[in-house]
């Protein structure tokens, strides 16, 4: 029997030390400490790191590393948004991850497939023709394309005209990629953890201490520290870690599943995503099918997945991949969205001083991991939030000057 599988399997905890190094104790005081260890809290901690020589760093999650949405999202990289201030983030992002695996040294399997959002009626036509034109403005890759160009594109997919939606256009979005999910994670927690940065995995916060209106501590499972500055990067519990700081979020937190099927060759190159249909798809480096449809339709903190959506979700793939019957799934989960009012997220600094906030992600977390995380470093550190956040504040809310993001959704809501 191979030495490395008794050893394995013989230990009652894995007995190799994780990418990011030797688990250490809690210290009594940090100069930050980051709520979350998924992609954006890891993210935040590299560039705090790296760009601002801040490595008196701990990461807390009160699960596994990157156990939350990092590792329940379905891994698209887009930057075709429909408003000026959302293209110009996810464009910086799309451009921070093009070059991560270089970057930093770790393979992420970044795979640009192209991005196709079809439309089925007159008013989807409008919006992508918007979106089109919104993203060309700002030097992003769209068009609107046809259905011969369509077909070109992706020569699988049923063009039918005698079906409930047929195809009679579509956004075309070049750069529109795929990446490895975990790997992401991965790639920031090691280069974080090289550079002196602590990660504490099952380090649960319970509480943060705020004295004269300033954030001075964390309490946690394992022991209270005190530290100078707090963010907290917890997709789908936002409200409930807010709320421990008394923050009040405009966040409603909802489930949305999504599911792989067994591997197959490979046959579908773009990333396809059907507004009507309430489908979006791409076929991962390892040949599986990842899909996912609508969020589920009402608040929920669970993640537990059900028939129902993959009942759906199955009878809509079919209409646009007929000949996908025979297929099975190998697994389904669900992930929570917190979504905002406006369908953007909520970044940058809150009334309680020292503490600043990345959440709201609703349906598009992942794709903002990069971006997100060097501009939230960017605020930690200075003090000032860059230009590129200020439209994604808390306080627009109280100014009416929401950034409705809606439109570009692939996911159904
Ligand atoms: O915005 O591309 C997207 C997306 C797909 C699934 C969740 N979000």
């Amino acid at each position: 029997m191979p030495f490395g599988l008794l050893k394995y399997g013989l230990n009652r905890r894995y007995p190799k030390d994780p990418l990011y190094g030797k688990p250490k104790s809690l210290k009594p005081s940090y100069d930050v400490v980051i709520i979350g260890a998924g992609g954006h809290g890891l993210a935040a901690a590299y560039y705090l790191a790296k760009d601002y020589g801040i490595t008196d760093i701990a990461v807390l999650d009160k699960g596994y590393l990157a156990g939350g949405n990092t590792a329940r999202n379905t891994a698209i990289i887009r930057s075709n948004y429909l408003t000026p201030e959302g293209v110009q983030f996810y464009d910086e992002s799309v451009r921070l991850y093009q070059g991560l695996s270089k970057d930093l040294d770790f393979n992420i399997l970044y795979s640009e497939r192209g991005h196709l959002t079809l439309a089925h009626t007159d008013a989807a036509i409008r919006t992508a023709r918007w979106r089109a034109e919104v993203n060309k403005h700002l030097g992003v890759n769209s068009e609107l394309i046809l259905p011969d160009r369509i077909a070109e594109l992706c020569p699988e997919l049923s063009l039918a005209e005698d079906v409930r939606y047929p195809i009679l256009g579509a956004l075309y979005h070049a750069p529109g990629a795929i990446a490895r999910h975990d790997a992401v994670a991965w790639t920031y927690a090691r280069a974080a953890a090289a550079l002196g940065v602590e990660i504490h995995t099952e380090t649960e916060v319970t509480g943060i201490q705020i004295e004269n209106g300033r954030a001075v501590g964390v309490e946690t499972k394992a022991g209270t520290i005190s530290c100078g500055r707090v963010l907290q990067a917890v997709a789908g519990m936002s409200s409930v870690v807010a709320k421990m700081a008394g923050l009040e979020l405009p966040i409603r937190s909802i489930p949305l599943q999504a599911c792989v099927t067994e591997p197959v060759k490979p046959f579908l190159d773009p990333i396809i995503v059907s507004g009507s249909l309430h489908v979006y798809v791409s076929q991962s480096d390892r040949g599986e099918l990842v899909m996912g449809g609508s969020v589920d339709p009402y608040p929920l903190y669970s993640t537990r997945s059900t028939l129902e959506f993959k009942e759906e979700l199955m009878m809509h793939m079919l209409e646009l991949f007929p000949f996908i019957g025979n297929l099975r799934v190998l697994r389904q989960w669900a992930g929570i969205a917190d979504m905002t009012p406006d369908f953007s997220p909520v970044m940058g600094a809150t009334p309680v001083k020292n503490y600043y906030i990345d959440s709201g992600w609703g349906t598009w977390g992942f794709k903002a991991t990069p971006v997100c995380g060097k501009r939230m470093a960017e605020s930690v550190a200075t003090g000032i939030v860059p230009d590129v956040l200020l439209p994604f504040a808390l306080e627009r809310f109280f100014r009416f000057e929401q950034v409705g993001e809606r439109g570009a959704a692939s996911v159904g809501h």
